[in-house]
């Protein structure tokens, strides 16, 4: 297994849209180890392809809690299919945004539909902080970060810390 790097904002990919997975071939299985590779490393609860440069629609996730046993969960063209109408805020992260947290607010609850790694498709109830993971990384998918989802005041401040940053380590 290999981790991967992951990208930092303001890296255009993170923007774009990614590809449906057409076929589970060896490729898309190697991307999934790696992505829980990288994942763990962080260490982090979600990762999207995208994060590491792969446009298609590829998510991995594990929210157990440190001394738990591992959770892994990959979901390939994952679609939210209902959502209640409850919201919950959590204060979300994200590893292409380090050390910076901020409260989101999302519906508590959403029923997702995928593709698990075999191929087969599944639907799963999500409460608590995995429906807030997996509407996190199905944003990632479509190019949304979870900063589109607070102020503008703080977004732009924020923006523009890690635009400084990227122009500090690399100038034109
Ligand atoms: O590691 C992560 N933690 C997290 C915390 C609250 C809400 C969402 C997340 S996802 C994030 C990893 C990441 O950036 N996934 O795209
Ligand atoms: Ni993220």
């Amino acid at each position: 297994m290999t981790t991967r790097p992951i990208l930092i904002i303001p890296e255009p990919k993170l923007r774009t849209i990614s590809e449906p997975i057409a076929k589970i071939d060896s490729e898309v299985r190697k991307l999934v180890e790696d992505m829980f590779e990288t994942m763990y490393d962080a260490p982090g609860i979600g990762l999207a392809a995208i994060q590491v440069g792969e446009q298609r629609r590829v998510v991995t996730i594990d929210v157990a809690r440190e001394g738990e046993d591992k959770k892994p969960v990959a979901l390939i063209n994952p679609e939210i299919i209902a959502a209640s109408q409850e919201m919950s805020v959590y204060s979300e992260g994200c590893l292409s945004i380090p050390e910076f947290y901020e409260e989101v607010e999302r519906p508590a609850r959403v029923t997702v539909r995928f593709l698990d790694i075999e191929g087969q498709t599944r639907e799963v109830e999500a409460q608590g902080l995995f429906a807030t993971c997996v509407q996190h990384e199905i944003d990632h998918l479509n190019g949304v970060l979870f900063i589109d989802h607070i102020s503008k005041l703080k977004r732009d401040r924020v923006v523009k810390k890690f635009a400084k940053q990227a122009r500090r380590a690399a100038p034109l």
